[in-house]
């Protein structure tokens, strides 16, 4: 495979201006240029794109590549038929999320989205005196230990938190004190003032935090979803939040996005609201472009490529 054209698709102007992409990626080798919808694809040999369209299998294109870690939005065997290949994002986000998603746990502990909203109404009023709590007391237990569960595990475990984990092959993992497999969910989760999920949606995982699970947790948890919206039965926990089942949820990802305005997720307190945004932030565009251009210095060498999932 040989790339003397990449296109840029405009999809990616959601996360980062398609131009500044364009230009950190002016001396990689091929021509690149964005293609908007409806532009012709055909001239590309290769494509970077945040949105998956159907015309893409049928351009032409030798390689794909997706400037998000999760992929479950692509049709991997269209595209292993036509033997396109897909490469991804997976290793540029575990500092962002593992900030944001202790970032949440924070808020929780230290009850920060409460006085933000009491701040909004002019309202100076404290906590009662058991709502908060320090979070080095706490335990998380974190579900997918890659590039974001380590993000995680890591900032929970430096703020003195005891951490373990889920991953489908238990091996051990730096500051995560006990690893589980997916077969002991139940029993990982049981223990944790927070669960955090952070495995990629596939077959294995939809529905993986469902009535079962969120029963399995104790009344005081929370759940942080940083992953993808259908890891959980959304149903479910709104039931578990209704019920007092589980304390709250600090939630980036939803079964629909954006979060339709009449779900009830929005007014209860105890459930922080993030516009799938963890992994946003000022380098994003310089991370996937640096993938890119290894990519293409591989191709160039005769290499396999890097992050390929198809
Ligand atoms: P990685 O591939 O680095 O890590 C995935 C982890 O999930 C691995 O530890 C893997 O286990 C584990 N895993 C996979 N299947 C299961 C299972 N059935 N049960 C338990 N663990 C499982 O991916 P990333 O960390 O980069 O990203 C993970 C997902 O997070 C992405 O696919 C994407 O959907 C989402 N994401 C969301 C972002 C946001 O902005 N909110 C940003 C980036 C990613 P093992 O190590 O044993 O293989
Ligand atoms: C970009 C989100 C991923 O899978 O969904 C995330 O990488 C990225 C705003």
């Amino acid at each position: 495979m040989s790339v003397s054209t990449l296109g840029v698709h405009g999809s990616v102007g959601e996360v980062f201006p398609t131009a500044v992409f364009r230009d950190a990626l002016a001396d990689a080798g091929p021509s690149v240029r964005v293609v908007s919808d409806g532009d012709d694809l055909t001239p590309c040999d290769a494509l970077v794109t945040f949105a998956y369209e159907e015309r893409f299998l049928d351009a032409g294109l030798d390689w794909i590549h997706s400037i998000q870690a999760g992929v479950d939005r692509f049709p991997f065997d269209e595209l292993s038929d036509r033997e396109i290949a897909l490469t991804n994002s997976t290793g540029i986000h575990g500092d962002v999320v593992g900030e944001t998603a202790v970032g949440m746990m924070l808020a929780f502990a230290r009850r920060l989205h409460v006085h933000r909203s009491n701040q909004e109404r002019g309202e100076w009023r404290k906590p009662a005196w058991d709502d908060a709590f320090p979070l080095r007391r706490e335990s998380a237990c974190v579900v997918g230990l890659g590039t974001l569960g380590r993000g995680i595990a890591t900032r929970a475990s430096a703020l003195g938190m005891d951490v373990t984990g889920v991953k489908r092959t238990p091996t051990p993992v730096d500051g995560v004190d006990r690893v589980h497999p997916p077969a002991d969910l139940h029993e990982a989760v049981a223990d944790a003032g927070f669960v955090a999920l952070a495995v990629p949606l596939n077959d294995d995982t939809e529905g993986m935090i469902s009535a079962a699970e969120l029963a399995a947790m104790r009344e005081d948890a929370y759940l942080i979803n940083v992953a993808r919206g259908p890891v959980v039965d959304q149903a479910a926990l709104v039931d578990a939040l209704e019920s007092g089942a589980i304390a709250g949820a600090g939630l980036d990802v939803f079964e629909a996005e954006p979060l339709p305005a009449d779900s009830p997720l929005w007014d209860r307190e105890e459930v922080i609201v993030t516009p799938h945004a963890a992994g946003i932030n000022d380098e994003y565009y310089e991370r996937v472009a640096t993938i890119v251009r290894e990519n293409l210095r591989r191709l160039s060498a005769g290499e396999s490529l890097t992050n390929r999932v198809v």
